[in-house]
């Protein structure tokens, strides 16, 4: 009986009392402690009656048992979609129904409310805590240590990714085991991660970053992780001595290097600092190697195509690049309009295709073919351009995205809160530079009448949008300014309030 992914990621370590979970309590767990706890929950599974194909969501802070859960649905065929923590119940009302999760984990402290969600979508609902307690470790307490792997090919699906899109619905992205396999096979190589590796791991586990790329890879390499429930710097540096190697977005290297005790001699012994999910400044590269001697490897992807480029562990990381393609990965610039292919140097959007590339939105054909050709190259939405040696650049966004400390956040979602409240004409959501997140989403509202109301305006989206999407300005106009087919020109107003984060550069 096969699983491929299980079987490349979890099986080789049955039984080994390696580490593979540094907490911060100071306890360790082991490889095989931790494939015990998840065939406990794998045990669990099967006895409330989730089969392969199945989904699960899970809204639970980071921790073991968490992870244990991925590793129970990867085992048991099932579908694992994580939900990010920060979002609300009106957010998690459209992930749950939408996917038809059987069985949703969420937090004790939101069970009330979700109860309200699954007791109409009829999904069964149990609670993991930070600390892992809840009802499904008790319940996972009574089942044995080992479990039956279920059977499944590459191209069954393993996970569902939500992801905003520009008309403001979310669409779930369908991973298959192959998907995640092999772009994680990928990384380890190109990475050159081994047993040996220690991974700082701060990152949330509900994203592509967190989860299939930092936990797929060092599972596959056989390493360990320092496993942190949230990024904060003193933590980062207290456990710098006994890693190898960080993953993180952009914030967490400006905050390092803000920080006293980020110096040269910290960072010394590592041997590699990654980044992505966002851009990062070509000035944060070379602070960072002014300060510690050490080059940023950064690489560039998204939750439908897991990683597509990197820059190279052995050559130049080229700053401002996101590196070249990865093996595997078929790279093309292509004429926004025509999709036609264009030269060396010429600005386009990429589009990439390869066993790393998603198999589609769930039940959503359409929003699938607007982005994935029928010959397997998907439409990223992303700018770029290959430079004279042949590294990968990205320029901008043809999609109307804010990403926010390597979270997403789609204008239009905010658009439709805002323009839904009284004294509102209409609103347009900027990205304006900020010096922490990278960019954070600024809403210029025309009034209608008597003129918005501010409170109400932020009161709904408190109900509506986790906390990481609200607009952190508010900024009341005459008139959206519009070019002369009516469409609004956002590229004229994230020019005048650029600075709004920042101070003008003199
Ligand atoms: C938290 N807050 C944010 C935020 N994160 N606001 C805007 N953008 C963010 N990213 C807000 C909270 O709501 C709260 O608001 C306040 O900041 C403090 O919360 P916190 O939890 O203490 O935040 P902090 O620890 O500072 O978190 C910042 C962060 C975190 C950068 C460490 O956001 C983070 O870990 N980001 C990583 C995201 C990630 O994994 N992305 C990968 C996506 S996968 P208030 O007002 O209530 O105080 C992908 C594909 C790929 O993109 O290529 O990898
Ligand atoms: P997500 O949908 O959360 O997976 O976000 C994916 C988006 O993040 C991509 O389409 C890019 O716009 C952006 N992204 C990821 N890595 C990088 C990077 N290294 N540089 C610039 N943008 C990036």
């Amino acid at each position: 009986m096969t699983n491929p992914l299980f079987d490349a990621l979890f099986a080789p370590h049955l039984g080994k009392d390696t580490a593979f979970l540094h907490l911060l309590d100071g306890s360790t767990l082991s490889h095989d402690a931790f494939l015990r706890m998840a065939a406990q929950i794998g045990g669990v599974l099967d006895a409330i009656g989730l089969n392969a194909g199945d989904r699960l969501a899970l809204q639970a802070a980071k921790s073991p048992e968490a992870l244990a859960v991925y590793a129970a649905c990867v085992q048991k065929g099932v579908i694992f979609l994580p939900l990010n923590t920060a979002y609300t119940a009106h957010e998690l009302a459209y992930f749950i129904e939408n996917s038809e999760a059987k069985l949703v984990v969420c937090d004790p402290a939101k069970e009330a409310d979700i109860a309200k969600i699954t007791a109409r979508t009829n999904a069964r609902l149990m609670t993991l805590a930070a600390d892992g307690s809840g009802t499904l470790m008790q319940a996972a307490a009574k089942q044995p240590e080992t479990t039956q792997t279920v059977a499944r090919s590459a191209d069954d699906l393993a996970a569902f990714l939500y992801t905003s899109g520009t008309t403001g619905r979310s669409k779930g992205a369908m991973l298959t085991q192959d998907n995640l396999l092999s772009n994680s096979e990928v990384l380890k190589d190109y990475w050159g991660f081994t047993e040996s590796d220690v991974l700082l791991h701060a990152l949330p586990i509900f994203h592509t970053h967190g989860l299939f790329v930092a936990s797929n890879v060092m599972l596959l390499a056989g390493g360990a992780m320092v496993f942190m429930p949230a990024f904060d710097p003193d933590t980062i540096l207290a456990h710098m001595p006994r890693a190898t190697s960080m993953m993180g977005v952009p914030t967490f290297y400006t905050r390092l290097l803000d920080h006293d005790g980020f110096t040269r001699e910290a960072a010394a012994h590592m041997r590699l600092f990654i980044s992505g999910s966002a851009p990062m400044l070509a000035e944060t590269h070379e602070q960072f190697e002014a300060l510690t001697g050490q080059r940023i490897l950064e690489r560039y992807g998204m939750t439908e195509t897991n990683m597509n480029t990197s820059n190279p562990l052995i050559g130049t990381r080229k700053a401002g690049t996101v590196g070249f393609p990865l093996p595997g990965v078929e790279l093309k610039v292509c004429d926004p309009v025509t999709g036609a292919e264009l030269a060396q140097g010429e600005i386009g959007v990429l589009e990439v295709r390869g066993r790393n590339v998603f198999k589609g939105y769930w039940q959503m054909p359409e929003k699938t073919r607007e982005e994935l050709r029928e010959d397997g190259f998907f439409i990223t939405g992303d700018l770029g351009l290959l430079d004279e040696d042949g590294y990968v650049q990205i320029v901008g966004r043809g999609k109307d995205l804010i990403i926010s400390g390597g979270y997403n956040i789609y204008p239009k979602e905010l658009e439709l809160v805002i323009d839904a409240q009284p004294g509102v004409k209409e609103s347009a959501v900027i990205g304006v530079p900020h010096p922490d997140f990278g960019e954070s989403p600024v809403a210029v509202v025309v009034s209608d009448g008597d003129g918005p109301d501010m409170a109400q305006i932020m009161a709904a989206c408190n109900v509506e949008l986790a906390r990481f999407k609200h607009p952190r300005r508010i900024i009341v106009i005459d008139a959206l300014p519009r070019n002369t087919m009516g469409k609004v020109q956002k590229n004229a107003l994230r020019e005048d309030y650029k600075t709004l984060f920042t101070p003008k550069e003199s």
